[in-house]
């Protein structure tokens, strides 16, 4: 075919007027798409810092995320990896968490423009879990103030009868708990009713705790008792907000099955805590927990002026990290189980028919149906232990330790080590220690000894630490078909290749990233909101669709070396205990 010149161009600038036409298309479908999205934000505050991840609801991708480290953007608190250690009691100052948030939200109003901050249709939280937070009186007041002249921190300046509360990693309550399940008749009993037997870490303890350290000001000047993640929602509504169920597992103080606080359970704590007048902790506690999806009310109007939020955004209630790990990785699959890498490690599973042990792991409700439940595990010894094996052996660098671990063989030739750098949740270890047992496991080294390769500490660290997930969740009937796998190691190639082959099972993560929790809770803000908007309640398999990647597969070489080294486990477990318990060996970092 031939074209005349004067064909030719006509041609030549058809197609160019429709390329200029498409493009256009293109731009202006993409700037009505931008204008009529909906928006959900996440936010979590965990232990290291505050993250904040917004989530376009119709295809769930990220548009925007933050994250504040208390330890570097906020040094004038003085944290240490976000928290304040004093022995066996470990604190975070709530203002830290209040001047993080407002942190967050004025970059996501720089980075993102006010326009976009009003398309925010509901926002949800997700909090370390079992800390809390001690309102004294007059912080309601406070709360419902709006000017937004001042900065929240500077409004709730004295609003905390306790200015840094317990966390977590706290372990300070042994005799508290000893007490609680004294008085309940038995660990079972406990067990029985709040899903788990008396933890130090859980909020019942610390209350006792709390109640008999600071007697006058816990007895006449705290108005209400927050967990972290009720905390964050009572900022976003402007007023005191209730407890999720979910979150509300981790107390000892909720009755598992009926999803409301037990009467018997106030009664001890009161009683173990010496409370002046009795009665008076449910009147701290507020109203029974919620159902995690519900909506709490529209925004407090100070976000509004503030930072542009849409006065129709609604909030839902805030949930417990692990559970909105749950959500982030949208687990609901028989034989799936969650593990999740972060400052702790945890493993969790959904069950049907929960059986509270009275010696250890938890359940919870679950955070996505309210008529079922999260078994769960929780190891202390986490990403901060691996920390601190690689600023020890490993120049300070990830790199190296991932050198490492590729330089030593799988099972490590046999050698064993059990890291306690700080008292253990699972197992039990009341004391900091490190053991490490020779290579046929027939010497302990000495104090300060370790092992002849340098390169074998990271490899030990990292086989002991799943060793151990794959012991504990065994003891709990929890059998991995495959891996969900959250947290920021999981970017770790080789820390990877070591877990899949622990558990001879697939490893997935979500397509999303690690970051589980925050984008957990933007999850639930979305599923919130629809189950709001239909007034009943949605599965959220129908509201959210995750998206799971193959990240792993097991080797069936190193499956059978871990299975062989299982058999042993235990036995070395309760040695190395019984040496860290009596003080007879271990070098503390
Ligand atoms: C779970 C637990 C930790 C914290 C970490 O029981 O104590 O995983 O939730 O933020």
């Amino acid at each position: 075919m031939t074209f005349s010149r004067g064909a030719f161009w006509s041609a030549a600038a058809f197609a160019t007027v429709s390329a200029a036409v498409s493009a256009w298309r293109i731009l202006r479908n993409l700037r009505l798409a931008k204008s009529r999205r909906r928006l959900f934000l996440g936010i979590d505050c965990s232990t290291q810092a505050l993250k904040a991840f917004l989530v376009a609801a119709e295809d769930l991708k990220i548009v925007w995320s933050t994250r504040i480290s208390f330890s570097e953007d906020l040094p004038h608190y003085g944290t240490e990896d976000g928290v304040i250690r004093d022995g066996l009691k470990v604190t975070a100052p709530t203002a830290m968490f209040v001047e993080a948030l407002e942190m967050a939200l004025d970059r996501m109003v720089d980075e993102m423009g006010v326009e976009e901050i009003s398309k925010i249709q509901a926002i949800s939280a997700s909090g370390q879990q079992h800390g809390s937070v001690f309102w004294a009186n007059g912080a309601r007041e406070k709360l419902r103030q709006s000017s937004s002249e001042k900065s929240l921190v500077e409004i709730l300046r004295d609003a905390f009868t306790i200015p840094n509360g317990p966390i977590w990693m706290d372990s300070s309550t042994a005799k508290q708990c000893e007490a609680l399940e004294k008085e309940l008749g038995g660990a079972q009993r406990v067990a029985d009713i709040t899903g788990s037997r008396a933890y130090e870490r859980f909020t019942g303890n610390q209350i006792s705790k709390a109640f008999l350290d600071f007697p006058d000001s816990m007895n006449s000047n705290c108005e209400r008792i927050s967990l972290v993640s009720s905390f964050l929602s009572s900022l976003l509504i402007g007023d005191f907000a209730p407890v999720d169920i979910s979150d509300g597992s981790g107390m000892n103080l909720m009755d598992i099955r009926s999803g409301k606080w037990s009467a018997d359970m106030l009664k001890a704590v009161e009683k173990i805590g010496n409370v002046k007048e009795n009665g008076s902790l449910r009147e701290k506690l507020g109203e029974e927990p919620v159902e995690s999806h519900a909506f709490l009310g529209r925004i407090n109007w100070y976000f509004m002026e503030r930072w542009n939020f849409h006065s129709d955004c609604s909030i839902i209630a805030s949930s417990g990290d692990n559970p909105c790990s749950l959500a982030g990785l949208g687990l609901h699959q028989p034989g799936d189980v969650g593990i999740s890498l972060g400052t702790s490690s945890t493993l969790f599973a959904i069950v049907e028919n929960p059986a509270p042990s009275s010696e250890e792991g938890h359940i919870l409700r679950n955070p996505l149906d309210p008529n079922s439940f999260m078994a769960m595990l929780c190891f202390k010894n986490g990403a901060i232990t691996r920390k601190r094996i690689r600023d020890q052996f490993c120049n300070k660098s990830w790199e190296t330790f991932a050198e490492h671990l590729k330089g030593s063989v799988v099972g490590n030739d046999r050698n064993f080590g059990f890291y306690f750098t700080d008292a253990e949740i699972t197992p039990v270890v009341n004391r900091c220690g490190i053991v490490r047992f020779s290579k046929d496991q027939n010497r302990v080294l000495s104090e300060n000894e370790t092992f002849a390769n340098p390169y074998q500490e990271a490899r030990a660290v990292v086989e002991w630490q799943f060793l151990s997930m794959r012991y504990h969740s065994e003891k709990l009937q929890v059998r991995a078909r495959r891996v969900l796998l959250a947290g920021g190691a999981s970017n770790n190639r080789e820390i990877v290749q070591i877990l899949a082959d622990i558990f001879n099972a697939e490893v997935f993560q979500s397509k999303v990233g690690p970051e589980t929790a925050a984008i957990g809770a933007a999850y639930r803000a979305l599923h919130g909101y629809e189950c709001c908007q239909k007034r009943k309640f949605i599965p959220f398999d129908e509201v959210v669709h995750t998206d799971l990647e193959l990240i792993c597969k097991p080797n069936p070489r190193n499956v059978s070396i871990y299975d062989e080294m299982m058999v042993k486990y235990g036995e070395l477990e309760s040695t190395a205990i019984k040496l860290v318990s009596e003080e007879k060996v271990g070098t503390i970092l």
